[in-house]
């Protein structure tokens, strides 16, 4: 494996990594200092492309001005209170943010794995309450190579061993069935204690897989005929990522139930949140869900900024052209190399697959010359590239990564 030659400082700071932090992630070796817009600075002061984008959480870029004034402001006035008390940003952000997404009401809370566990929390009480399930007998139907988080219950149905080994006893309730099969689907729903269905519009780190033309409009149709709860899980493919503002968006269909994260804050602070309208949300009762810092101030600003700037600088629009246009060139290199298999995606959510097995390191040490000639990117599963910029990117800017991923694939050599 080629390991980059790494300046002193970076040397240093990541024995310190190593030394002091659990060993829960595989970093590739740079240590990054600084960020503005499309890049990033090591601590030797080297500049790169960002083309992971903190996992799809800086759509708005680094350190968007707008986004940091705001925060600067509000953290010098109030950071959080608790849902003790109620605080002055809470209802404007509440009231903007179901606008924003045309949705009754939201429930806010801080990462996208908490966004998730409240959303199976209300899928489960709205069966129960609603729809008249027996308590306890909820199930919640899922997709083979799903990426939902990593809290207990959420790897418990996951197909990632490498996600779930060694973590139970996991709790029931979940039926896996393969993404992208609509036969699968409505033989699940066939159980006639199926509660909701939780689904990413395109999977993420299976790989950016995307699903067929119709098989999000004729699952959220099959859900409806089977009062089931449409859930999409948003977090990565949400806030103009793929082209519109939400995945769902390609297809045009309304979740029952929106879970959002990452960039609804513009990778600033952690921010998520679930929205739904009134029938399903009025289960949650005060006492039965929340969290300390869900819906505080900070987040409430700093989130409202986010997504306006994603308005006000057509962000959805930019990635949709531009994704067209990275695909494009990704696929002359493809036709012209037999490194690369094949380049898929939408909008800026784009992935390539590396022509070796998915266990080997071809894909790595492509991510560590890609590095050398100044883009970051990280293989997602063994053999896959995932390339997702910020989606303030200009095309000038893009084409100058085509030629680096152009140049780092001609001149590789395993
Ligand atoms: C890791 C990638 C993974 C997500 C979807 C919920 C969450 C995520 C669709 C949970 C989080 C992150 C987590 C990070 C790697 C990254 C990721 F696809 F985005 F690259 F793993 F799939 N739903 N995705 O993608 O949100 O609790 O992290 O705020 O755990 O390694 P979170």
């Amino acid at each position: 494996m080629t390991e980059a030659v790494l300046g002193s400082l970076s040397t240093e700071l990541i024995e310190l990594e190593n030394k002091y932090g659990a060993h829960n992630y595989h970093p590739l070796p740079v240590v990054l200092d600084k960020g503005e817009g499309v890049y990033v600075w090591d601590v030797e002061g080297k500049r790169y492309y960002d083309f992971l984008s903190a996992y799809s959480a800086v759509n708005q870029g680094h350190c968007h001005p707008k986004i940091i004034s705001t925060l600067i402001e509000q953290a010098q006035k109030l950071t959080l209170t608790s849902r003790a008390f109620y605080n002055s940003t809470l209802g404007e952000y509440e009231k903007f943010v179901t606008g924003y997404f045309g949705f009754d009401k939201v429930l806010p809370m801080n990462t996208g794995a908490e966004a998730v566990e409240t959303a199976i929390k209300i899928c489960r009480k709205w069966a129960y309450e609603k729809k008249g399930l027996v308590e306890n007998s909820a199930q919640i139907i899922v997709c083979e190579q799903n990426f939902h988080g990593r809290t207990t219950t959420i790897v418990s149905f996951s197909s990632d061993k490498g996600a779930n080994k060694n973590f139970g006893p996991y709790p029931e309730g979940f039926i896996r069935i393969p993404y992208n099969d609509i036969d699968a689907l409505a033989k699940a729903l066939e159980n006639p204690n199926v509660a909701g269905f939780l689904v990413e519009p395109i999977q993420g780190e299976a790989g950016v897989f995307v699903p067929d033309e119709g098989y999000l409009t004729k699952a959220h149709s099959l859900c409806k005929s089977n009062n089931v709860l449409f859930i999409a899980d948003e977090v990565q493919t949400g806030i103009a990522r793929t082209g519109k503002l939400l995945a769902c968006d390609h297809e045009s269909i309304h979740p029952d139930v929106l879970i959002l994260g990452k960039a609804i804050s513009g990778g600033v602070l952690p921010v998520s949140a679930v929205l739904c309208n009134d029938e399903i949300m009025e289960v949650i009762t005060p006492g039965t869900h929340g969290s300390t810092f869900g819906g505080n101030p900070l987040a409430n600003k700093v989130a409202m900024a986010a997504l306006s700037v994603v308005r006000d600088e057509q962000l959805a629009e930019n990635a949709e052209r531009l994704g067209r246009l990275f695909r494009a060139e990704m696929q002359k290199l493809v036709d012209e190399t037999e490194l690369l298999v094949l380049v898929r995606g939408k909008g800026l959510l784009n992935a390539v697959v590396v022509n070796d097995t998915e266990d080997s390191s071809t894909a790595w040490e492509l991510c560590v010359q890609l590095k050398e000639n100044g883009l970051l990117a990280k293989p997602t599963h063994g053999n896959i590239i995932r390339f997702a910029p910020p989606l303030v990117m200009t095309e000038e800017q893009l084409m100058e990564c085509v030629n680096i991923i152009r140049k780092t694939v001609l001149a590789f050599k395993k």
